[in-house]
């Protein structure tokens, strides 16, 4: 597609304001047209502020609409499997912020009408695949300078925010992150996960404060994903892989270590929309040039579903309080 692309944001809430601002101050070849809230109010400042932007009440109205060339989904979890079968439906590239689905029937629907229709349309929003510091990991795990990659650490400690959550949220709406990188960062497919967990409190058993996922690749490679669901402090994400002749890991924080009065600081971020500013704009803009050039690139709805599959494994162990095998079927040929 040549010229402008003209997107459409469901959604604005904290994650959807930073992609209205990326695209609308940052990706030059893109243009916010459309913007649709539940809120009103919040959808007309977020228009306002992207140079007058047509408001919708209506996210398939959105979808649908001719001024819309692509779309960016930005919306509750909940809504993401069923607006991103609309966009692709509609032969619109969609930008679907994780996880795809809440569960594995509904990612295996966006994947169905992604394979029916013949080519990816789907970018998922693990945006840890723009992040500088991932990115130079993986090479070096990729270049084989520390041998044959043999364990797969991550640790997730997130801000205070959330409250008492179900396993089941920890896992679809943090965890699917370190799931991401797991695959991506390793180049395998997971065999087997064992979870378990310590609830927030004894009077909230169901709840899930700390979560460790171990992975059992299909290689024999190991794997843990850690996850303190309300770290009290801040927010860190550290990843490391081992090899048989190094590690490579990379820096929780990207702020600069100060030495002063006898002391050594460093700043700790807020929250992921500091943390990962520049992936979130590395991807909005990987995201419209893939448009521009017509062909969908970054993680695909296939990785969308392969996550929630191992997602919905490590929840099953949790709760059984066993390891749980996962079967990834055959890639479609779509998605290479
Ligand atoms: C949030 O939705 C994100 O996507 C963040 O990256 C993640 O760290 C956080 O746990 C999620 O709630």
């Amino acid at each position: 597609m040549s010229g402008t692309v003209n997107v459409g944001l469901v959604g604005t809430g904290g994650m959807g304001g930073r992609h209205a601002a990326n695209l609308n101050d940052s990706v030059a070849a893109a243009n916010v047209a459309a913007i649709m809230d539940v809120d009103a109010a919040r959808a007309e400042a977020v228009a306002a502020r992207c140079g007058g932007a047509a408001v919708y009440s209506d996210a398939e109205a959105l979808i649908a609409a001719p001024e819309v060339d692509a779309v960016l989904i930005a919306a509750p979890d909940r809504f993401h499997a069923a607006l991103a079968r609309s966009c692709v439906e509609a032969g619109k590239p969609v930008l679907c912020e994780k996880p795809l689905a809440t569960n594995v029937a509904d990612a295996t629907l966006v994947v169905e009408a992604e394979v029916a229709g013949g080519r990816r349309l789907v970018q998922v929003g693990f945006m840890r695949q723009y992040d500088p510091a991932h990115v130079a990991a993986k090479e070096v795990s990729d270049s084989g300078e520390q041998g044959k990659a043999l364990i797969f650490r991550s640790v997730h400690n997130n801000p205070e925010k959330y409250g008492i959550r179900p396993l089941v949220d920890v896992v679809t709406n943090s965890i699917i992150h370190d799931i991401h990188s797991a695959r991506w960062m390793m180049g395998e497919e997971v065999a087997r996960v064992n979870t378990a967990y310590i609830p927030s409190s004894s009077d909230h058993p169901e709840s899930a404060r700390f979560v460790m996922v171990q992975l059992h690749y299909r290689s024999g490679a190991l794997g843990t994903l850690e996850c303190n669901s309300e770290a009290g402090y801040g927010y860190e994400v550290m990843v490391s892989i081992t090899g048989e002749t190094g590690v490579v890991q990379t820096s929780p924080l990207q702020s600069p270590v100060v030495r002063r009065s006898n002391a050594r600081r460093q700043w700790v971020e807020a929250d992921w929309l500091q943390r990962f500013q520049i992936a979130y704009l590395n991807e909005a803009q990987a995201w419209v040039q893939s448009i521009v050039d017509g062909q969908a690139t970054g993680p695909s709805a296939w990785d969308g579903y392969v996550s929630i599959l191992v997602a919905d494994a490590s929840i099953e162990s949790g709760l059984k309080g066993m390891p749980v095998d996962v079967e990834v079927p055959d890639r479609p040929t779509i998605y290479g």
